[in-house]
């Protein structure tokens, strides 16, 4: 009967919030770079989140929105420059240490590491947006993860299943053997896709998106003088999100299955 292994994170929204101070500031900023008059308010960034990965993002908001500009000869060359300063300007962020770690966040990698868990990332962001984040916001902490599964390194994005089943090979693990934790419609889908029970904890962008399927969907991870609200699923009387209540979980879906 399959056990606990490993825990498998998602980055944007779940380790951190980086999508409204930070992403889009990365984005508007190499905009602007390029002489462009675009400008991604938080509102229309809140719609364009509905496209994972920031290239296809910008390749949408063309086609969609008609922005003013100049269409270059080669359309795939000029989104990758954009996006490339947009990484820039991003890593920038993180590297002023602007953007922190979610509430728990830290506690739980802490925990799962002492009680011998298993540690993964599966990402539709870039690399080098996971690493920089992650030694401003942990140092030491980025050789806790024994697969980064990030941006490219697939071919179909979120909420395609292909990252985590990317992770999980990398691993040599089974579905069952993890807990996957995302804050979107996207990431959920891809999660539940392979299978992976998953726990979610919203944000501003994603509060009222669908995640059927989900396990447990949390406000945050919580910490013990700061409890996490329930949003839907069962904590088990769990008041912040610890490595017992991911064993329960796995548990309990065992338990429904016999
Ligand atoms: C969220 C995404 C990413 C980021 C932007 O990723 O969809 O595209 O919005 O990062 P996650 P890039 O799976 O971590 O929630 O511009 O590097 O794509
Ligand atoms: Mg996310």
């Amino acid at each position: 009967m399959a056990e606990l292994r490993a825990l498998i994170f998602d980055v944007d929204g779940t380790l951190a919030d980086t999508e409204r101070d930070g992403h889009r500031v990365g984005f508007n900023r190499a905009f602007a770079d390029a002489g462009l008059q675009w400008n991604w308010s938080e509102e229309l960034y809140g719609k364009l989140l509905a496209v994972a990965g920031g290239k296809e993002r910008i390749r949408h908001y063309i086609e969609t929105y008609n922005p003013p500009f100049t269409p270059p000869a080669d359309l795939t060359d000029f989104i990758a420059g954009l996006h490339r300063a947009k990484t820039h300007h991003y890593t920038q962020l993180l590297a002023q240490g602007e953007i922190p770690l979610r509430p728990g966040v830290k506690r739980l990698l802490t925990e799962a590491r002492a009680r011998g868990l298993r540690l993964a990332i599966a990402t539709t962001t870039t690399p080098a947006n996971v690493t920089t984040l992650v030694e401003n916001t942990l140092p030491e902490g980025l050789s806790w993860f024994e697969v980064i599964a990030a941006g490219d390194v697939i071919p179909h994005k979120k909420p395609a299943a292909d990252i985590y089943y990317y992770a999980l090979q990398q691993m040599n693990l089974s579905s069952e053997q993890c807990l996957a934790f995302e804050d979107s419609y996207n990431g959920v889908i891809s999660s539940l896709k392979t299978g992976i029970q998953t726990v979610i904890t919203v944000n501003g962008y994603t509060q009222h998106q669908d995640f059927s399927g989900a396990d447990l969907v949390l406000n945050h991870l919580g910490e013990p003088d700061f409890p996490f609200t329930v949003l839907s699923g069962n904590a088990h009387g769990s008041r912040y999100f610890t490595v017992d209540l991911a064993h329960t979980l796995l548990q309990q879906r065992i338990d429904w299955r016999l």
